[in-house]
């Protein structure tokens, strides 16, 4: 159902596609879906209480009111409520789960270091690599999890002085971080750092792929090191290399709970409201992954279309999830590796809207704050990764995680195209001949 009302949200603005791309980019779009927004819950109030019945539907799955009119999108948004949380508050109750812990041989420093006079054994602290830990949602991460003194965090920077003044404007203590540098817009940049990285001797316990970069407004694509479209080659393939090559290190772990986490989004998930703001993630046939992204002899982008820098975004996103589920089926029972995703909230104060528009950046904090409620800081999103980094209960793997109203996690339902396992085969075996495995 919720589906069919998607289809339906192109055709209900009837703007030309070539319009549409360049429309949809700017500042008139903004403003047209905000004031469109204003309208709706403006005629909802009439009914029904308007903050409750649409913000707590979006993020609660307190659909309670019924939304049966086609106020913004021209499709119910009780549909979109019911494919964004059925499985939300109703299924938030954590199952402590333990994951498959396997004893295995440690290269390193054994996990369980020494007994307290009690007996009881403590645990080393574990290292975790977070990729774009310079800002935002990596940063926040990083700081919550020195706080805890159990990690020791490589922040994966391109940029190695921002990433020191950042770990030191966050208060992290020395022994608690190093720097290393990392340019995932460059596949030997990312050779580069894995070398790097074992030489450290470090076990790696837990992996967040977490950098990315977003070019809303870009007319034309810009290309990485390796001639990759930018933002699907740095947000996904450089990802990949980095993941397929640090896959050992996480299999060598002896920590009790080792984990390869890659940050997802809901704009990739066209089962959500948020995922059918055009344009929409969709990867096709593939045919531009297939051709290399690099605009020459084929589309930079996945399905083969013309350059949309807000969907090739959106498309990256998408790849990060399908390669997370991929992960789990070829490596999850092997390993005991826990696979996971997540949708931290929206963050909507971070760098990566950098380069949007002024009126963006002024507007969308609050539209998110006040009308989807969809908003939360840097430092609760940290918390939120944090979790999906360390939590005991958070082991299950091939998970897609969120958080509702009161920040209670839960299991997500990814998108038809986010958990098709066939395209996430293709997608797989594509990355790996664009970055040199196959
Ligand atoms: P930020 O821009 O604050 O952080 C992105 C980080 O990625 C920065 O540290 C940036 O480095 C780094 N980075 C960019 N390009 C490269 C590269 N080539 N090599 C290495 N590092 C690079 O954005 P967020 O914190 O918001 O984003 C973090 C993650 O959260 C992303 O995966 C994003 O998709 C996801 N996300 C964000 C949401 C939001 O609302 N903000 C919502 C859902 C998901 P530098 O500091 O040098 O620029
Ligand atoms: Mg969205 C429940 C509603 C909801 C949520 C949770 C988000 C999250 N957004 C929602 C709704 C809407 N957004 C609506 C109704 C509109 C039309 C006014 C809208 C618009 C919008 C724009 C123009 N939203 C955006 C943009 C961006 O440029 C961001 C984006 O798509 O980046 C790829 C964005 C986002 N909205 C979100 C989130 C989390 C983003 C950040 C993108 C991400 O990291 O996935």
């Amino acid at each position: 159902m919720a589906l069919q009302a998607a289809a339906l949200v192109p055709s209900a603005f009837s703007i030309p596609k070539e319009v549409s791309s360049a429309f949809f980019s700017h500042l008139e779009f903004f403003s047209f879906f905000f004031l469109r927004f204003l309208v709706f819950l403006i005629k909802c109030a009439r009914r029904v209480d308007p903050l409750l019945g649409i913000g707590c539907g979006f993020l609660q799955g307190k659909a309670s009111a019924s939304f049966k009119e086609s106020g913004l999108f021209g499709v119910s948004l009780s549909d979109y409520v019911k494919a964004d949380f059925s499985s939300s508050a109703l299924r938030n109750k954590r199952k402590p789960s333990v994951g498959a812990i396997r004893a295995q041989t440690a290269a390193t420093t054994p996990a369980i270091t020494r007994a307290t006079p009690e007996g009881k054994k403590t645990l080393r602290k574990g290292t975790v690599v977070i990729t774009g830990a310079s800002s935002g949602l990596g940063l926040a991460t990083a700081k919550a999890l020195a706080e805890t003194g159990k990690w020791h965090i490589i922040m994966a920077c391109r940029d190695f002085l921002k990433a020191e003044r950042a770990a030191k404007s966050a208060g992290l203590s020395k022994e608690n971080y190093t720097v290393m540098h990392l340019d995932l817009a460059s596949l030997d940049s990312v050779r580069q750092f894995v070398d790097n990285f074992k030489r450290t001797g470090r076990p790696l316990d837990v992996l967040v792929c977490n950098a990315a970069v977003y070019f809303p407004t870009a007319k034309e694509p810009t290309f990485t090191a390796d001639g990759f479209e930018l933002s699907v080659g740095t947000n996904h393939l450089g990802h990949f290399l980095l993941a397929r090559l640090l896959l050992d290190d996480l299999k060598q772990s002896d920590y009790p709970s080792k984990r390869l986490i890659i940050v997802g989004s809901i704009t990739g998930n066209t089962n959500t409201l948020a995922g059918n703001v055009p344009p929409k993630a969709n990867l096709g046939d593939l045919r531009g992954m297939a051709g290399g992204l690099n605009g020459l002899n084929s589309s930079a982008m996945i399905d083969g279309g013309a350059f949309d820098g807000a969907k090739a975004y959106k498309d990256s996103k998408v790849c990060n999830m399908l390669t997370m589920q991929e992960f789990h089926r070829r490596y999850h029972e092997d390993t005991g590796i826990t696979f996971a995703s997540l949708y931290p909230g929206c963050i909507a104060t971070t760098g990566l809207f950098r380069e949007h528009i002024p009126l963006f950046r002024l507007l969308f904090p609050p539209f998110q704050k006040f009308i989807t409620k969809g908003f939360v800081s840097e430092e609760e999103s940290g918390k939120r990764l944090a979790q999906v980094v360390s939590e005991p209960s958070l082991t299950k793997s091939g998970v897609y995680w969120s958080w509702n109203k009161d920040s209670a996690s839960f299991e997500n339902q990814l998108s038809q195209e986010a958990s098709d396992a066939d395209k996430a085969r293709k997608v797989w075996e594509l990355s790996e001949k664009l970055v040199g495995l196959a």
